[in-house]
């Protein structure tokens, strides 16, 4: 360039040529900017390494770096994003030289510095982005130099002090977020001067002691404020009626007093979320929220809403999140609520709140959550609760509820939480059947009278019931054994007959206390001296001896049917044609395989899809053959399309394919072959033992692997049969998951169909597998979630012997329930001193295996739990003891 520039310069009369000149300039200018503004920061991950002298990339090009066409045709840098990079050292003001420089980001890095002030040089500067660094010290008055600025992101730093007054002259401000700091004192008079401020965020600021300014009520272009968990004290000004433009409103966990202003509902337009929750406000609740002309005629909406909305009804039509929990309101609840057109959350729980729900809640056609617990309504529970599709959570215990229930008050389809419990209820428990989605129901506490719908037993992923404390009567459903209920509490009520045998066993025999009636093995009542029931339960074992002779009768001739067709065909195919794909130098022809797989070389029992031969090459390798029924729904090109789809993935954690080959009848696919077997094998002897830094290495490895099918492999695969059999181990215990994707060699259909026959029962599989037909990585996350359980409580998923004994699931379901709980399914053979890992472990389990698909886990996200638990386990003890309050109720 510099022998470029001498002859140009020569030809500088012309004035094209000549500003052609000085674009070249600026340009070797703004590269050796970069270049020193580089030079000051530490970069320790190596991301800048296009930032570089020698490199051919235009520096446009470079990492994070925007450049914009000027008038002149040149090239010059307006934005520098280096987010997320690990960066530490200086923040040279250098980079202001780059005198068009408008947005630099620098959050989420670890710069450890004060506030750069001398980026206030930076003319041309508007987006200060510094979010999530370690910057420190105070906001020093000289801030007022940031007068251009528009954006100013200082949030999640250490920034201590007062906010000086002088921040106030930074008019044009737009955004400004001061939140997650360590700022303390009073906040000053001056906000009333952001006229343009859109984003005011200043919460998570402990330390300050505040009321909350009266002039923010000025700002009319503000659309959210941010003031939550801040230390704020006094009332909510009055003058935020004025805040026209407001969508967003958080001052919750503060400790705020008084009412809230009464216009504050009709003057906010335009809010959609109101959260004051968690406060000492008290009053009865304006009496002006969402009450206004315009929205008494939600009926009317309902038929004609289409988009646009009429001009006079605007009443709180864009609330969708309504927050006044844990504060001392009192009056009736603001009726209108119930029937928002957006209203999606209501919460106003532990309050002190009188009314009744309407029955118009039928047309809130989006309201998904509501919880009102611990109140003073006083309302039967209206029809129109069954309406509402959208709804997953109702919790209204502790108020005064009466009446019957409505037969349809879970008809929502994806109801999950249900908590009427402590009110008044009376009448039966009507039939549930349309809420498949049902984890949680409470109604202890009523005047429930019948019998226990034995529908319930029919509800797929119902894992809490608590029936306790009313007049039900009758027997307990046989049916409900069958569910994988954590909690199951029926005590104090008129209930008789014998209770099921698995309802017994490891759930607390209060959880059946107060029932008289009640007999089985284990209660006070034993049965057995009740002559006519005895008889009936003899019948009822002879009819079960008789089922199970007929079926194991029936079996057999199936597989009498089954040996014959196989040996006819074994004959056919080896006439027949064989047609392979090696991607491994096997030297050996399809025929010698064939040949090999006999009882000998057989390795254990045949899984569902068919048995695994173990076989030696001629070279001495040994090799894994599994043989497959070839259900001929997929044509020859696609098998062997499929079976390279998964012979190309190379994962240290995932066991190779080096093969295959197929006839009409069968499907063989040719594995590497791991010497010490599975994981599965291993637990299921006697003398388990394990260390535990081998057992989260192979934890980590399974997760790894789940997440590269999941995630990082294309096409993206499900390994859809997770569980410890299918877990191999290397002579260094690094696991490799096989028996991955079959459904892609079988076909979907005729995977399906094995799966549900063989499969369907068994713990590893997800609850809602029964009922819903697509596989998910959740349903992977959730067998990985019980092969980590097993890891944890040293115990196999399923146990042969006894049959009534409980799956790994249930077990730790029912024990994490009891006092100290968690710590007894630990495995007792592993010393103490890995508690605190085993309990964050278990608690990673427990999310994977959690009844809702939603709440699991990512692989990815389990990896790097399980990864920071080898590392960080002193801190992990504290998320864990937070976490594990809401992970155990719900
Ligand atoms: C980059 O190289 C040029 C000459 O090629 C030199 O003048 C300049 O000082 C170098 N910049 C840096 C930051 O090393
Ligand atoms: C930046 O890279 C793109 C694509 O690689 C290329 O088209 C463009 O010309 C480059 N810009 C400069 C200024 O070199
Ligand atoms: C940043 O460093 C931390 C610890 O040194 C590491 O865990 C993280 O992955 C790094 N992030 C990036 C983007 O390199
Ligand atoms: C600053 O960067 C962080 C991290 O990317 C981002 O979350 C935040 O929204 C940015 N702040 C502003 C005001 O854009
Ligand atoms: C508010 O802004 C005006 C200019 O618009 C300025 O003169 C005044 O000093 C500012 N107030 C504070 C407290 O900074
Ligand atoms: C509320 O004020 C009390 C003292 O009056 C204090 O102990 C408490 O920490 C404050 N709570 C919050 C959330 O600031
Ligand atoms: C939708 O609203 C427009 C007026 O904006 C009206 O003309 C039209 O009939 C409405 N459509 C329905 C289906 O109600
Ligand atoms: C159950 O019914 C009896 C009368 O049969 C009544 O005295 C009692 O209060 C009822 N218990 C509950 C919890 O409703
Ligand atoms: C349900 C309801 O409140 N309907 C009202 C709709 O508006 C008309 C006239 O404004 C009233 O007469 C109805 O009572």
């Amino acid at each position: 360039m510099a022998t470029a520039s001498s002859p140009l310069s020569f030809l500088c009369l012309h004035l094209l040529v000549c500003l052609t000149f000085f674009a070249f300039t600026s340009a070797s200018t703004e590269k050796d900017t970069l270049l020193s503004f580089k030079a000051s920061i530490d970069d320790s991950k190596n991301s800048l390494s296009t930032w570089s002298n020698t490199s051919n990339i235009h520096y446009c090009n470079w990492t994070g770096v925007t450049c914009v066409t000027t008038a002149t045709a040149s090239l010059t840098v307006a934005s520098i994003n280096l987010q997320s990079l690990n960066l530490s050292g200086e923040i040279s003001s250098s980079v202001c030289e780059l005198s068009r420089l408008s947005n630099l980001n620098l959050a989420d890095n670890l710069f450890n510095q004060p506030i750069p002030l001398h980026l206030s040089q930076c003319s041309s500067l508007e987006t200060l982005n510094l979010s999530n660094n370690l910057i420190w010290g105070t906001i020093p008055d000289q801030i007022s130099q940031f007068g251009s600025l528009k954006v100013l992101d200082l949030s999640r730093n250490h920034i201590e002090g007062k906010i000086p007054e002088s921040i106030g002259s930074l008019v044009n401000l737009q955004v400004l977020n001061l939140g997650s700091n360590l700022l303390s004192g009073s906040v000053p008079f001056v906000f009333g001067n952001f006229s343009e401020l859109v984003v005011l965020d200043l919460s998570q600021n402990a330390y300050l002691m505040s009321e909350i300014p009266s002039d923010i009520g000025k700002l009319e272009k503000l659309e959210q404020l941010f003031l939550q968990s801040s230390g704020f004290h006094g009332v909510i000004p009055d003058s935020f009626v004025g805040l026209q433009s407001l969508s967003i409103l958080d001052l919750s966990q503060n400790n705020l007093t008084g009412e809230v202003p009464q216009s504050l509902g009709s003057s906010l337009l335009k809010l959609v979320s109101f959260d004051v929750s968690q406060n000492k406000l008290s009053g009865s609740f304006p009496n002006g929220i969402c009450t206004a002309n315009g929205l008494v005629n939600l009926s009317l909406h309902k038929n004609f809403f289409n988009g646009s909305i009429p001009g006079s009804i605007n009443e709180c039509l864009n609330l969708e999140r309504f927050q006044v929990q844990d504060n001392g309101f009192s009056g009736d609840f603001p009726d209108k609520l119930w029937s928002l057109p957006r209203i999606k959350l209501i919460r106003a729980e532990s309050n002190r709140f009188s009314g009744a729900i309407p029955d118009s809640i039928s047309m809130a056609a989006q309201l998904e959550q509501v919880q009102i617990d611990n109140n003073r309504f006083t309302s039967s529970i209206p029809q129109g609760l069954g309406s509402v599709k959208s709804l997953y959570r109702f919790s209204a215990s502790q108020n005064s509820f009466y009446g019957s229930l409505p037969p349809n008050f879970c008809d929502s389809p994806v109801m999950s939480i249900i908590n009427l419990s402590q009110n008044s209820i009376s009448g039966q428990i009507p039939e549930l059947k349309k809420c498949r989605k049902l984890v949680s129901l409470s109604l202890a506490d009523n005047s429930l009278t019948g019998e226990i719908p034995p529908s319930l037993a029919e509800l797929p992923v119902l894992t809490y019931l608590d029936l306790s404390d009313n007049n039900l009567t009758g027997p307990i459903p046989q049916g409900l054994q069958n569910l994988k209920l954590a909690l199951f509490n029926v005590s104090f009520n008129k209930l008789s007959g014998r209770v099921p045998y698995s309802l017994i066993s490891g759930l607390p025999a209060s959880y059946l206390q107060g029932n008289p009636g009640l007999c089985g093995p284990g209660l006070s009542n034993s049965c057995d001296e009740n002559q006519p029931k005895h008889r009936t339960s003899g019948l009822t074992a002879l009819a079960c001896v008789m089922i199970s002779l007929a079926l194991a009768v029936g079996i057999m001739m199936v597989a009498a049917g089954f040996f014959v067709f196989h040996r006819y065909s074994k004959k056919k195919s080896q006439a027949g044609v064989w047609r392979s794909l090696f991607f491994y130098p096997l030297r050996v022809t399809e025929h010698d395989l064939v040949i090999g797989m006999d009882e000998k070389s057989a390795a254990g029992n045949a899984g569902p899809f068919g048995r695994v031969y173990i076989l030696s090459l001629p070279s001495g390798e040994l090799i894994a053959v599994k043989k497959l029924v070839n259900f001929g729904c997929q044509s020859s090109k696609t098998l062997k399309t499929e079976v390279k789809t998964l012979a190309k993935i190379r994962h240290k954690n995932i066991v190779k394919v080096l093969g295959f080959f197929h006839s009409d009848e069968s499907i063989f696919l040719i594995y590497e072959f791991l010497q010490m077997g599975s994981l599965g094998d291993l637990i299921c002897r006697q003398d388990f033992q394990l260390q535990w830094s081998i057992r989260l290495k192979i934890a980590i490895g399974v997760a790894q692997g789940l997440a590269y099918l999941h995630k990082d492999y294309v096409p993206h695969l499900l390994h859809r049969n997770v569980k410890s059999k299918n877990i191999l181990l290397d002579a260094d215990f690094e696991p490799k998951l096989t028996d991955f994707a079959l459904d892609r060699i079988v076909g979907e259909a005729a995977f399906q169909s094995t799966m549900s026959s063989e499969y369907a029962l068994s713990c590893y599989n997800a609850p809602e597998y029964g009922y819903s037909k697509k596989a998910t990585e959740q349903m992977d996350a959730y067998s990985f979630g019980v092969v980590l359980l097993e890891l944890i409580t040293g115990r196999q998923a399923e146990q042969a012997e006894p049959a009534e004994s409980l799956d790994v699931v249930k077990w730790v379901r029912r024990k994490i329930n009891i006092t100290n709980g968690a710590i007894q399914v630990l495995d007792p053979k592993i010393a103490n001193c890995y508690q605190q890992q085993m309990l964050g472990a278990l608690e990673i389990a427990l999310r994977c295996t959690s009844v809702m698909p939603e709440k699991r886990p990512s692989m990815f996200e389990v990896v790097k739990a399980l990864h920071s638990l080898s590392t960080r386990t002193s801190l992990l003890s504290i998320e864990l003891s937070s976490s594990q309050e809401h992970s155990i109720p719900l």
